[in-house]
């Protein structure tokens, strides 16, 4: 290829291919609930849950002023949790718009006293701090007087059992075109809410031609539990990594080739709960990063800001702490893939290198702390295995179907003790 000639536009090269890869490099990203419900304290669903009227709901937006809410704060502790990208409600299910759009006056600009536009402020920021910003968006709307009557959910809002569907759609893909038009370059839309509705009433093809022309390097996820439709970039697994089902609802495999990511949250809800205290360790977040990095995907992890916009330091003092891990250990997180040993009782694998013409760097995560052998396959048996950072060669033996290694106390870490094995070089000369 000549320097400044016009390269060929080959399929690898398209922005959107770029960004899945940039996507399945960047393993670690913050998901954010914030929104009217906020102030309840009783999590994102307390619409539905509590059966609260619509007329009785309004009531929320007068009251939200997000007085510390701080975008810069918010970005400066991603990425000192060491993550690079953030996922943002823009609309939950409630149907309040936490964005500036001209379709509604349902929106945190028009029907709050804060009357400013925090997706805005956070766009700038991620462009300032240099890390890519996604939009939550639920297609489900349990406000917007033409989302049809019924879905499965959101029964008892007294909303009217009549709505004009298309109108909804339109309104709904409107919004879209606003998110895709008016913050700059996004790293990607994320839905949520797909399974209320029969699959044919979304027109999902239209939604995703929109955003795929509007901003051709961002990806499209939809949360809905099943396996990938045309034009979706990344598959998600809500509540579990991929293969795993705890939450009953994740039965869609991996198989598809996407990009994938997982979402968890740090305590037991999204939005913010006053109630729930149930949060995740330093420990356990690691635990899941490196349990969906050997399972090829990535971590979208979840905080609650509180109603006035700060990040709990609940949330943050965890999360400064597993970035401080990642200081260390994230080279064999970042820009790795799956490992060529599937995940096992003992931990998982993960490999880096092998795309660049580097020599392949495998890592072997060892989760659990009482574990003091690992059986190598075959594939890896001429390797030589070194605890990460250490340069003491770990004891080999031959065993049945590889090769065992033999991991002393003194090579153990905390959260995850890392093997690096590598080939030996070929004799070049
Ligand atoms: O935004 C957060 C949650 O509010 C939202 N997704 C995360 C990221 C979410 N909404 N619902 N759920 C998660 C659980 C979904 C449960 C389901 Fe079902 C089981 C959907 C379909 C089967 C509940 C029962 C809804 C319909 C039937």
């Amino acid at each position: 290829q000549v320097r400044g000639q016009a390269a060929a536009a080959k399929p690898e090269d398209s922005p959107n291919a770029l960004a899945r890869r940039w996507f399945e490099d960047a393993k670690f990203g913050l998901f954010v609930h914030w929104g009217v419900y906020s102030l309840l304290g009783k999590g994102e669903w307390v619409m539905n849950n509590d059966k609260i009227p619509i007329a009785e709901y309004r009531k929320l937006p007068p009251q939200f002023n997000p007085v510390k809410f701080d975008a810069d704060e918010w970005v400066k502790l991603a990425k000192s949790a060491g993550m690079r990208y953030i996922t943002v409600t823009t609309k939950h299910h409630d149907g309040f718009c936490m964005y500036d759009s001209k379709l509604t006056d349902y929106d945190v600009v028009d029907a709050t006293p804060y009357g400013k536009d925090p997706i805005k402020a956070l766009a700038a920021a991620c462009r300032k701090h240099r890390i890519k910003l996604f939009f939550y968006y639920s297609l489900l709307d349990w406000h917007h007087p033409d989302y049809y009557p019924w879905g499965m959910t959101g029964h008892d809002t007294g909303r009217e059992k009549k709505g004009d569907w298309a109108k909804y759609v339109a309104y709904y893909q409107g919004q879209v075109r606003e998110l895709c038009t008016n913050y700059g370059e996004i790293g990607g839309v994320w839905f949520d809410g797909w399974w209320d509705l029969p699959k044919a009433a979304w027109d999902l093809e239209g939604t995703y031609r929109i955003i795929h022309e509007l901003q051709p390097g961002a990806l499209v996820g939809n949360n809905h539990h099943v396996a990938p439709f045309p034009g979706e970039d990344f598959q998600m697994f809500e509540q579990d990594l991929p293969g795993e089902n705890s939450a009953g609802f994740n039965k869609a495999d991996a198989a598809a080739a996407l990009p994938l990511e997982t979402c968890l949250t740090m305590n037991d809800s999204w939005g913010y709960n006053s109630k729930d205290d149930h949060f995740k360790s330093p420990e356990q977040v690691v635990h899941a990063l490196v349990g969906a990095a050997g399972r090829g995907a990535n971590l979208l992890l979840n905080v609650g800001p509180r109603p006035d916009g700060a990040i709990g330091p609940e949330f943050a003092e965890r999360l400064l702490t597993v970035g401080r891990w990642l200081e260390g250990s994230g080279k064999t997180i970042y820009g790795s893939r799956r490992g060529p040993i599937p995940p096992k009782p003992w931990g998982v694998s993960t490999v880096r290198g092998a795309l660049g013409g580097e020599a392949p760097e495998v890592f072997l995560h060892i989760l659990k702390p009482d574990v003091n052998e690992v059986t190598l396959p075959e594939v890896l048996a001429t390797s030589v295995a070194f605890p990460l950072g250490k340069s003491t060669p770990l004891k080999t033996t031959a065993a049945e179907g590889g090769v065992k290694l033999t991991i002393p106390a003194d090579a153990r870490a905390p959260y995850d003790t890392i093997l690096s094995v590598t080939a030996p070089m070929p004799d070049q000369r």
